[in-house]
């Protein structure tokens, strides 16, 4: 069995079945790891969220922060952007079965010395901790009243985590790091204006995976959500988003190897948007 984890896919649903052949992927034999955000921005979403759906247990996905616009949108709440793509699925006869599947992802995947999150850990977070934090806001997003979280969901404050934190502002901030975190001054306040690469890195901050004394550091962290970042490997850290989206490739790396497989976008999925 291999396993191959893939960078943001966004709706380019032609590039991931050409990275999937690449891959020789066997969806018997093999799993996918998929960083989130699988949906919004290219021009396939629908068609790329019922492929990952009727993979079943062989694909991981945990949830990006389009994910959420998009579960977000389907109930009325938040701001839609003027990029966003994701039509199709509102629009589609089996929507409500793919918003229910979405809705039921993990926010945070623990396996084999690799833990898969969308964007990052914050520096006091153990990877036992970030565990039980995504379980914290998975339970709140099936539980009966899960719009009433969804409606409470969105917002930039707390910028920091306090274990004393609780209800809403305590789900927030977990959501926020899971999802959207690129930067965060050294004790983890994080930043959500700044969205270039490294040499953009406001004055104070540090990017969220050399935070020092980081206690998820001893654990590969499978991440994406920040393209301007690209492809980064280093021993505990495998950051995917290689900018499909923006002219770049989309990524796969074996976990067992470490094996790099890559195919370049379409003009169609850069234009989509
Ligand atoms: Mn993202």
């Amino acid at each position: 069995m291999n396993t191959y984890a893939i960078g943001d896919i966004q709706g380019c649903f032609a590039s991931f079945m050409r990275l999937l052949e690449r891959c020789r992927f066997d969806p018997v034999a093999d799993r996918l790891w998929l960083v989130g955000d699988l949906v919004n921005r290219g021009p396939r979403s629908l068609e790329t969220l019922r492929f990952v759906k009727e993979l079943r247990n062989s694909a991981i996905t945990v949830l990006g922060n389009h994910d959420l616009t998009l579960l977000l949108a389907a109930e009325g709440f938040g701001k839609r952007g003027k990029g966003d793509t994701f039509d199709d699925i509102l629009h589609a006869p089996d929507r409500d079965e793919l918003l229910f599947w979405l809705r039921h992802q993990r926010m945070c995947h623990v396996e084999n010395g690799h833990c898969l999150v969308h964007a990052g850990l914050l520096p006091q977070w153990t990877v036992a901790d970030a565990q039980a934090l995504a379980g914290e806001v998975e339970s709140a997003l099936s539980a009966p009243d899960w719009r009433t979280f969804l409606a409470n969901m969105w917002g930039s404050e707390p910028a920091v985590w306090s274990d004393d934190l609780t209800g809403w502002p305590r789900l927030r901030v977990i959501v926020n790091a899971m999802t959207r975190m690129r930067f965060c001054t050294p004790i983890g306040v994080m930043d959500f204006h700044a969205k270039g690469g490294l040499d953009n890195t406001p004055t104070g901050h540090v990017p969220w995976f050399e935070a020092p004394g980081r206690r998820s550091a001893d654990t590969a962290l499978v991440t994406g959500h920040w393209s301007a970042l690209g492809l980064k490997i280093l021993p505990n850290l495998l950051a995917l988003d290689s900018g499909c989206l923006w002219g770049g490739p989309l990524t796969a790396v074996r976990l067992e190897d470490r094996a790099v497989f890559q195919v370049s976008c379409s003009d169609e999925e850069i234009r989509a948007w």
